[in-house]
């Protein structure tokens, strides 16, 4: 008997305006780049945290308490985005992203809270450090793009209130990515009002 199992990942959703503002970005760039760059469709663009890959559907539920146990009690936070680089090299980039110039050590604070909630169904921990980064577009093959002559959007700022499980889908058309669950950040008052707020 097949088991079902589901692509997933936690991420980060951009505002729309701060994702029409990262579109917008990226559609300044198309001159500057290579042809062939596969551009991630304004409605993809996310901040992710942490990839998993395909997983157990049936560990889904257990993954969502995990992650909400480990998340509590992370207070909401500010992003900005700010500055454009690519991995992993300029000289021979496969992915274009818009940094993060504030919140970096929330979103690495986040990052490692739900790498020990996926390593807790059994998802391998992650080697490689975390680097926040918004992925724009991808290059295959890989190629040198000259950043340097590009220029670099500024202050796309927006608040964080939650994290997103997402399925990601894949077809021939690309990928499509579903909200699972919405884990809300909250600050300790609220979490512990919420906590003793007594049942009506
Ligand atoms: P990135 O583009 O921000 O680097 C959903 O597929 C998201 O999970 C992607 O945006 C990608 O992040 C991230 N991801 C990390 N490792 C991945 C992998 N091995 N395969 C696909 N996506 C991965």
């Amino acid at each position: 008997m097949s088991r079902e199992t589901l692509r997933v990942f936690f991420a980060l959703e951009l505002p729309s305006e701060a994702r029409e503002r990262a579109a917008k970005a990226a559609q300044a760039l198309r001159a500057g780049v290579p042809r062939g760059v596969r551009w991630v469709p304004p409605e993809n663009l996310h901040l992710t945290l942490k990839f998993l890959g395909d997983v157990d559907a049936a560990q889904v539920p257990r993954l969502i308490g995990r992650a909400e146990a480990k998340l509590w009690p992370v207070p909401p936070f500010e992003v900005e985005l700010a500055g454009l680089g690519a991995l992993p090299s300029v000289r021979s980039a496969r992915v274009l992203w818009l940094g993060v110039r504030k919140g970096n050590r929330e979103m690495a604070r986040i990052a490692r809270k739900l790498d020990a909630a996926a390593a807790s169904i059994g998802v391998e921990r992650e080697r490689r450090p975390f680097q926040a980064h918004l992925t724009l577009g991808r290059l295959r093959p890989p190629a040198r793009v000259a950043l340097e002559r590009l220029e670099a959007p500024r202050g796309i700022a927006f608040g964080v209130e939650e994290v997103i499980l997402y399925e990601s889908r894949l077809s021939p058309d690309g990928a499509r990515y579903i909200p699972l669950a919405r884990l809300p950040l909250m600050q300790v008052e609220d979490a512990e009002a919420r906590e003793f707020a007594p049942e009506i």
